[in-house]
């Protein structure tokens, strides 16, 4: 190619340098590593795709549509994150190091855009389940909380459960369904084991009322996540667990739409054991947890 049919020649590497340098000497090593390499990235996908005007305005408020979308109850800018499979990849980033060198800790997932902080406090043994659809199949979930290192359980640990209802949709989705309905924080007894009812998970999709739902229209992708439940699992002095469970015999494991599954949390409901009105199949699910390190026993 010659100096004049070179699509983008004007603004090149010198430039991109230009805008690097431009930050000044108050910046974090971190925040000008994380910056440049940003600013490197997205110029040159811009010079790469030779992004017209209109798309990047495209993009603009596709961006601003996904926070005017969002609030305390509802994450949209996550989403997009999500089915773009960046939550994935950071999550991966991030935990996935401390998995493989720590056998038998619980694997981590991403959080999406549905936990909510302010979950209530409930009892073991009670259900998350206040308008349980007709078509609900209820399970008696319980486990033990431990430290990965010795196996001992973890008292007075918190588990943050959430999961969406049959008809696909979280309680802050769903005008129906009672408030935090579906969610539940339990704390561990003194030998670290937690226990509540909640619904068999049915495969579900993800909220296309906003952008990410427009942004997987366009590259002609379906919208289901397989069956799962979302915990979150705290104890002092551990590191936090965020992760989901998937239900292995869900048809949509292969292929979830915000790339999340692992092998490692497929889950199988199996027939309650007991006689229990309350439940038709049972789940026992352990979670083992890492100490912070530094922290004192
Ligand atoms: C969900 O329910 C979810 O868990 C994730 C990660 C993304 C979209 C919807
Ligand atoms: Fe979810």
């Amino acid at each position: 190619m010659t100096q004049t049919d070179r699509p983008s020649d004007g603004l090149g590497a010198d430039f991109t340098r230009n805008v690097v340098e431009s930050m000044g000497p108050k910046t974090s090593p971190r925040m000008r590593e994380v910056m440049a390499a940003l600013i490197k990235h997205i110029h040159d996908f811009a010079r790469e795709v030779q992004l017209t005007a209109d798309e990047w305005m495209a993009g603009v408020q596709m961006i601003n549509w996904a926070g005017q979308m969002s609030d305390n109850k509802r994450n949209e800018g996550q989403l997009l994150c999500d089915v773009i499979g960046l939550e994935s990849l950071v999550d991966d980033i991030t935990f996935s190091a401390a998995t493989k060198s720590t056998n038998g800790l619980t694997a981590s997932a991403i959080l999406g855009p549905f936990w909510r902080s302010d979950t209530p406090v409930r009892d073991n043994g009670t259900s998350i389940s206040f308008d349980t659809p007709a078509d609900g199949q209820m399970v008696y979930m319980h486990g033990q909380v431990t430290d990965v290192a010795d196996g001992k359980p973890l008292a007075n640990a918190t588990v943050d459960v959430w999961q969406a209802s049959t008809n696909g949709l979280y309680e802050q989705q769903d005008e129906k369904q009672q408030d935090h309905n579906l969610r539940g924080v339990f704390k561990t007894d003194a030998e670290g084991r937690y226990s509540y009812y909640c619904l068999r998970p049915t495969p579900y999709p993800i909220p296309q009322d906003g952008p990410a739902g427009k942004l997987l229209e366009l590259m002609d992708r379906h919208v289901f996540r397989p069956a799962h439940i979302h915990l979150m699992v705290c104890a002092s002095g551990f590191k936090s667990l965020t992760t989901q469970i998937f239900d292995e015999d869900c048809p949509y494991l292969a292929k979830d739409s915000v790339f999340a599954v692992k092998d490692d949390l497929k889950v199988r409901f199996v027939p309650r054991s007991v006689e229990d009105p309350k439940a038709e199949l049972e789940l026992e699910y352990n979670i083992s947890l890492a100490k912070t390190p530094g922290a004192l026993d």
